[in-house]
């Protein structure tokens, strides 16, 4: 009886012993990447979250920051890396995303946001979080929504104000069909290119502008690639979906899990903060690098001259979903 009842605590210790490693135990140092540098609020996030992981894992993860495209040309090439294992973390717009997730792509539509009021309700919401569970199918796990911000357009030839100005503008647009077709609608000349290629290609006068939100061109110094003209357009909100390699994920223990999935949702309030906060004064100190910030800009006309594409995608994106969006209050 004492020998099976011995069996019986060596089996169960042999259980035990033999599952996941215990949060104690388990010790990484992870890459995190993005486009942007130190100064953006993408690495500042970044930045946050690595040194609160470390602390809150009393310094058995510590996460290394990789900014300015140090491990890929664009976010293309580093949302691979996090499928394969070769980049941990990643912050990214959702510029290449719907390659790999599809049903992000119904974020990229023009106008769809009405306010930051509006994209926090959806994002931090039943939708958003669908949307980031989708990614999985894909080998990515998405911790949470940080943000890029609202685009506007930008450029070397002049002052734009309404769609009709833009006409023929050869501009940048990031690997996204809807983008595509949105700027091909208003009849603009996009083209898709890596961000780790755009400022060379202005500088250059390959194309004659691009758009991002403030943040992006404030960190960038776009000016100094001639990009002197500024219109708060507006024309769609960029979120940027705070990725990890769902290998990296998967091999941590439950109670890491956790830890992650808190932390970065922690830090994406405390993001969308400080981007929102510094963008007026980022407006102000470009227009003293001499760049001229149209402010009075006619959304109606980029509104309208975009319009056709919510038709153009129905099949992919139906009409109730998008309405789910653009309704929500
Ligand atoms: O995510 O490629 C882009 O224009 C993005 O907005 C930028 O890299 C930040």
């Amino acid at each position: 009886m004492k020998k099976v009842l011995m069996l019986g605590l060596a089996v169960l210790m042999a259980i035990v012993w033999t599952g996941p490693a215990a949060a104690a135990e388990y010790k990484a140092t992870m890459k995190l990447a993005s486009t942007q540098s130190m100064d953006h609020p993408y690495m500042v996030g970044a930045q946050k979250f690595a040194d609160l992981i470390k602390e809150r894992s009393k310094g058995r993860i510590t996460i290394k920051l990789y900014p300015s495209n140090q491990l890929g040309k664009g976010e293309r090439e580093m949302t691979e890396g996090i499928q394969q294992g070769a980049i941990d973390l990643l912050v990214t717009s959702t510029g290449p995303l719907g390659g790999f997730s599809p049903s992000i792509n119904i974020l990229d539509f023009p106008f769809l946001f009405r306010d930051f009021k509006h994209v926090d309700l959806v994002l931090d919401g039943a939708i958003g979080q669908k949307l980031l569970k989708d990614f999985e199918k894909a080998d990515i796990k998405a911790l949470a929504f940080w943000e890029n911000g609202f685009r506007h357009l930008t450029n070397s030839k002049g002052p734009v104000r309404k769609a009709e100005d833009g006409k023929g503008l050869k501009i940048r647009t990031m690997e996204n069909k809807v983008h595509l077709a949105a700027w091909k609608a208003a009849g603009l000349n996009p083209t898709p290119m890596a961000w780790g290629e755009v400022f060379t290609a202005l500088q250059q006068k390959v194309i004659d502008g691009q758009e991002n939100p403030i943040a992006v061109f404030y960190s960038s110094k776009l000016w100094d690639a001639g990009q002197k003209h500024f219109s708060l357009t507006e024309h769609v909100y960029s979120p940027s979906p705070f990725l990890m390699s769902k290998k990296t994920f998967d091999a941590m223990p439950k109670a890491d899990q956790q830890l992650f999935l808190k932390t970065a949702l922690e830090v994406a309030k405390f993001q969308r903060k400080i981007n929102r906060d510094a963008e007026e004064t980022k407006l102000k100190e470009m227009a003293k690098s001499g760049v001229t910030v149209t402010r009075n800009v006619d959304k109606a006309s980029f509104k309208k001259a975009m319009a056709p594409i919510y038709s153009e995608f129905s099949a992919q994106f139906s009409k109730a979903d998008i309405d789910a969006i653009m309704n929500a209050k």
